[in-house]
């Protein structure tokens, strides 16, 4: 239904080739996120409605995030690959010990050679993994276990995993989902919502018309709307530059069916982020007009990433 637009493709003639049919299919993994996940499209509605809404015209994504098992074939390496594929490139990676994970991030080709990341067509995407052998012996065993004899995932299979949702795994066992619940909630994320779209992140300071005030003052208009934010650290996460604001909704909740039949549960999906770029000092002097994607701090902090895996998180709490 909606099209935030920087996987848009029939519209956009400069995307040609490989890149095109993976803008197409950005798009497919983002519809099923919006029919799921209603917190989302609501605020994608009110960004685009008239009188009382934003009044928003076009929308972009920051980024999309996954989340994976750390197995072999099944990590970072198995939507890296699909990624790798279609010339994406892997940049920084990031740490969160507590947490047992570890992320990375791809950046969109050029679309010419030598030239800045295509960020007007394509979005970042940043994908984590859980490093399960550092989990409790019997949590390990699970995923182990749920995920043995599988082997590794081709590419064909992460993006039809991602687009159609189904989980590699099979339908899981409720008593392993609770069991992986009690001591990783991102493990008992992935083991229901498999490589399901975990977020898109809307870049704020490309909704055009421009929006007032920043990402502070677009936090506050959301929340007079009704919508719940992420508050773990406060709503906006900053990086210590000051040049990368973010921050994101509470991750809304659907029923999930189990092995066996018997009473759906509910089960934590999927929230939206909100990233705010400002330029880099050696840029701050751009006229607007002159300022593009590519001269706004790039990247991610892994200090507000720690605070933004809260999304679901929090959401579990009340579960
Ligand atoms: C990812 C959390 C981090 C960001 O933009 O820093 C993140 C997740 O919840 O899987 O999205
Ligand atoms: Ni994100």
């Amino acid at each position: 239904r909606v099209s935030a637009n920087s996987t848009s493709t029939s519209a956009d003639e400069s995307l040609r080739g490989p890149v095109r049919v993976l803008a197409a299919s950005l798009n497919h993994i983002l519809e099923r996120y919006w029919a799921a996940n209603p917190t989302a499209s609501r605020v994608i509605d009110s960004l685009y409605s008239g009188p009382g809404g934003f009044g928003a015209s076009q929308l972009f994504h920051d980024h999309l995030a996954f989340r994976t098992f750390g197995v072999a074939g099944m990590g970072i390496g198995s939507l890296g690959d699909l990624l790798e594929s279609f010339g994406y490139s892997r940049r920084d990676d990031s740490k969160f010990p507590k947490k047992k994970l570890v992320a990375t991030w791809y950046a969109p080709p050029p679309l010419a050679p030598g030239g800045p990341p295509a960020y007007d067509l394509l979005p970042r995407i940043f994908v984590s993994q859980l490093e399960v052998g550092q989990l409790s012996p019997a949590a390990e065993a699970i995923i182990r276990r749920c995920t043995s004899g599988i082997g590794a995932l081709s590419p064909a299979a992460v993006l039809g995993a991602a687009m159609t949702g189904e989980l590699p795994w099979g339908l899981p066992d409720e008593a392993d989902y609770c069991a992986l619940l009690e001591e990783s909630e991102y493990a008992a994320w992935v083991l229901v919502n498999g490589y399901s779209l975990n977020h898109t992140a809307l870049s704020t300071h490309r909704i055009t018309p421009p929006l007032a005030g920043g990402l502070d003052a677009f936090n506050a208009a959301l929340v007079a709307r009704g919508f719940a934010l992420n508050e773990e650290g406060g709503a906006v996460k900053a990086s210590p530059d000051g040049l990368l604001l973010q921050s994101s909704t509470v991750a809304d909740v659907g029923e999930a069916a189990f092995r066996g039949g018997g009473k759906p549960r509910r089960v934590v999906r999927s929230y939206l982020e909100f990233v705010e770029r400002k330029p880099l000092p050696q840029y701050s002097q751009l006229a607007p007009g002159e300022l593009q994607e590519a001269h706004r701090r790039d990247g991610f902090e892994a200090a507000s990433a720690d605070n933004i895996f809260a999304s679901t998180t929090l959401a579990a709490r009340g579960v």
